[in-house]
């Protein structure tokens, strides 16, 4: 596919961040590959077109992925770039994530409405309104800033700024990824970065991963020159995590990772909607030193390969280990009344 001179076509969503991120992953391509012909198809997800219903409401996991799964799988498409917190934990078959490219700022952060005198949500007068369609982000805040009140707000991130800044909107602030942001050019916007003490962060957020058909193997091969690894080993532990514990977007789920040089290690917890029941902890996994697991084993014909993939199975223990922890102190039953009740929430105005 990738030969000389070879074209390659990339899916992406509409949307400007969306477009900003795929042009991203095009450009550092095209630098190692001056003579490959990228091609933009864009198209609207299920999460692009139904703006009408809370996001944890439409009950699809893969709202903002499908139809371009599509494409991937009819070959009308060669890759797809995605937020890799868009992208579920259980790929459909014959897809995977070629390359998972090093995370930015994995923390969300809070945009005031332009104007505003107020710096951070500690600040806000009680019963002010911030807009988030995020279970996430309401259920962890509302337990931090009680006296605050949360609304949904849907759209792409132009269509929330716009329904912030309008002077007749009720939102006093809005939650957003500093990610996403960032991207988008607004970093001056930001008045206050969540820490995880107040706000915890989505699984592989901050990160971009590119999907594409399982046995392409020289579209796998070019999209591994941009694989950063400890962002890659992170995201193993995070997606491991959440695909146990079974929550899609739709859940109140969250974590916080780091990569040390003796291993891994991650924070994560489940909230009730209201905040009020959750159950968090963490866990550690060391690997075995790779430069000393190369001497000890290189005789024995153990390839470097074989130690990365055993690395990259201890992320993925940390994750379920993790998991595994929540649900015996009581995260299903905290999981399973939120699903239900996420169902039931009200329709957004
Ligand atoms: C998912 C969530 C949101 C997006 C849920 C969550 C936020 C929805 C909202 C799974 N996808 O985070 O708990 O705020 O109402 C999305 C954004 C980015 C990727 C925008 C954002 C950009 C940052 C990144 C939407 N997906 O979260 O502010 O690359 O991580």
């Amino acid at each position: 596919m990738a030969g000389e001179g070879s074209l390659l076509r990339v899916g992406s969503r509409k949307s400007e961040l969306a477009l900003i991120q795929t042009k991203y992953v095009i450009s550092l391509l095209q630098k190692i590959r001056p003579e490959i012909q990228f091609e933009l198809v864009t198209m609207a997800t299920t999460g692009d077109k139904v703006l009408d219903v809370a996001l944890s409401k439409i009950g699809e996991k893969s709202l903002f992925t499908k139809e371009l799964e599509i494409a991937l799988e009819k070959k009308e498409v060669d890759f797809v770039v995605h937020s890799l917190k868009d992208l579920p934990t259980i790929l459909p078959e014959g897809m995977v994530i070629g390359s998972v490219l090093e995370r930015e700022d994995p923390r969300d952060a809070v945009v005031m409405k332009q104007g505003s005198a107020f710096s951070c949500l500690a600040d806000l007068p009680p019963g002010a309104v911030i807009g988030t369609s995020s279970l996430r982000r309401s259920a962890q805040l509302k337990l931090n800033f009680p006296q605050l009140k949360f609304q949904d707000i849907r759209g792409n991130l132009n269509t929330r700024l716009r329904k912030l800044d309008d002077k007749d909107g009720v939102y006093a602030a809005i939650i957003l990824a500093v990610a996403g942001i960032s991207r988008m050019g607004w970093i001056d916007r930001i008045s206050e970065y969540l820490e995880p003490s107040s706000c915890m962060h989505a699984v592989g957020q901050g990160a971009l991963g590119v999907e594409c058909r399982e046995g392409d193997v020289e579209t796998l091969n070019l999209l591994s020159s941009l694989h950063h690894r400890e962002t890659v080993l992170r995201t193993v532990a995070e997606r491991s995590f959440l695909r146990v514990l079974e929550g899609g977007c739709s859940v109140p789920v969250a974590v916080t990772s780091r990569v040390t040089e003796a291993g891994i290690s991650l924070d994560g917890g489940v909230w009730s909607i209201d905040g009020t029941k959750s159950v968090s902890g963490t866990n550690s996994v060391v690997f075995k030193n790779s430069t000393d697991a190369l001497k000890q084993r290189s005789y024995v014909g153990i390839s470097a390969n074989q130690i990365e993939a055993e690395i990259l199975s201890g992320a993925e223990l940390c994750g379920r280990e993790l998991a595994e922890l929540l649900i015996s102190k009581g995260a299903e039953p905290i999981l399973k009344e939120a699903k239900a009740q996420s169902v039931m929430a009200e329709p957004v105005k």
